[in-house]
């Protein structure tokens, strides 16, 4: 073995409610249902999130394929629509079990669950009351939380608040790829503040609950900013892309508070969002205890070349304009680039300018279309997926070795699920799963990984 990792490194990987469970049970609709309902046009395939792998009935025999695919931890998120229908008020007992039975289970074949309380999925009586640009659906959220540290906090010991919060900031109130296809950048800052402080104020809750025995964190996508050149036009560019789409999020949940310039920014443009006395204080005393780092692709960026028209609306893009490196390495299925490197950078950035906060790989993998041309002997040969796992361990292993605070890589993601609109065009799993007729099939790739957990490194 040549990259021996830490003792007891969480290996795993990562799914999402929306994703996994179908729609099936008392389950409340969020967002996603309804935009499918009334849009199914703009899903991949008109295939909308009803079926998806049916998770809910299957628990039993995809927990035993984590176990075989060398599982340690496994990341989950609850359906905030499921356990509380409205968003609001009674909790669903048939939820309660539900996810009960998966923790159990989970936890009796030695595989540590982590759980997430929102991955994009606004429950719908509550955006209809105008989602995350709401105040009160940021105290429907805390109580969401606690009913959930109640509910599971004997057998869940690390959370997680907010997947990749600046999605729905980005999807649905600035470039048009979710719900509720809002471009507006002053509504996307509020949206943006409040579930910032949504997450702050979980922390809080779970505080006073927690007998001191958990963690609870926050999963953010990172996506490394990389100037063109050294121009001091392209690396004002770099910076302000990184303010928006990365520190925005960042400084907030592990320090406590906004990067200044972000701050003058908005308030150039007339883009602040609406604040209360003594939230600076709720966001300063509540940061995370853990980082989950989502990475699939960095951002490259150059100086604009034309100045913006100061009378369309205000975009992070008036300050910099997208650059494609030439010779670079892309996931053509996907659209974005392989640069492995990335993810040593984004920990050598925590371990310089964010305390060295203890972080995991939380996210990251390579979605393929037509897997199936890679079928041999009933077994998807996916050595691509090996190759990109492992060149990405190779440079987290190298950070470690530099002394940065990580305790795990988990990819995305298990099983091949249903996407955010993109339905099943791009299959990420280490298990392919036949949407006809629900069969799972261990990919080369789940091999190779139980691998690489058994010994743990390679
Ligand atoms: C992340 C999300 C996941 C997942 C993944 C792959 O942003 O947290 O939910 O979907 O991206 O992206 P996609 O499914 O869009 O190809």
């Amino acid at each position: 073995v040549e990259y021996t990792f830490p003792e007891g490194f969480w290996w795993g990987s990562a799914t999402s409610a929306t994703q996994i469970e179908g729609t099936t049970g008392k389950k409340g609709k969020n967002i996603w249902d309804h935009w499918y309902d009334v849009e199914a046009n703009r899903f991949f395939d008109n295939v909308g999130p009803e079926v998806t792998s049916d998770f809910y009935h299957r628990y039993q025999e995809d927990i035993q394929l984590m176990k075989q695919t060398g599982h340690n931890t496994f990341r989950l998120s609850i359906s905030w629509a499921r356990l509380i229908s409205n968003g609001r008020g009674e909790v669903d007992q048939e939820a309660v079990q539900f996810y009960n039975h998966v923790l159990d289970e989970l936890l009796a074949n030695d595989i540590e669950p982590f759980v997430n309380l929102f991955h994009f999925d606004m429950p719908l009586a509550l955006q209809e009351e105008g989602g995350w640009e709401s105040r009160a659906v940021v105290e429907a959220y805390v109580e969401y939380a606690k009913e959930a540290f109640r509910l599971f906090g004997d057998r869940v010991k690390k959370w997680f608040t907010f997947n990749e919060p600046i999605v729905p900031v980005e999807g649905g109130y600035l470039y048009d790829f979710h719900y509720p296809n809002v471009v507006d950048a002053r509504r996307a800052a509020q949206v943006a503040y409040h579930t910032a402080l949504a997450s702050a104020k979980a922390v809080e809750a779970f505080r006073s609950f927690d007998r001191n025995d958990g963690k609870i964190g926050i999963v953010l996508n990172l996506t490394p900013s990389y100037p063109r050149s050294n121009h001091p036009a392209d690396l004002k560019a770099s910076r302000i892309a990184d303010l928006f789409f990365n520190r925005s999020f960042l400084d907030p949940a592990v320090l406590g508070e906004y990067p200044q310039e972000l701050i003058d920014l908005l308030g150039e443009h007339g883009q602040l969002p609406e604040t209360e006395p003594g939230d600076a204080e709720i966001l300063k005393a509540n940061t995370v205890d853990i980082l989950g780092v989502n990475y699939y692709q960095p951002r490259r960026v150059k100086a604009k070349e034309h100045l913006p028209n100061p009378h369309s609306p205000f975009l992070p893009e008036w300050y910099f304009d997208h650059y494609e490196m030439p010779g670079r390495k892309m996931n053509v299925y996907r659209g974005w680039e392989i640069y492995e490197k990335g993810l040593y950078d984004i920990m050598i950035n925590l371990k310089e300018n964010y305390g060295n906060i203890e972080s995991f790989v939380s996210e990251n993998g390579m979605g393929v279309q037509d897997e199936q041309r890679f079928l041999q002997n009933g077994q998807i040969q996916d050595d691509y997926r090996i190759e990109f796992v492992r060149e990405h361990l190779k440079w987290l292993h190298r950070a470690i070795e530099e002394g940065c605070n990580t305790k795990g890589y988990h990819m995305w993601t298990f099983m091949d699920n249903w996407s955010w609109s993109n339905a099943y065009k791009n299959r990420y799993g280490f298990v392919s799963v036949n949407i006809d007729t629900q069969e799972r099939t261990v990919k080369k790739s789940g091999e190779w990984f139980k691998q690489v957990a058994e010994n743990n490194g390679f």
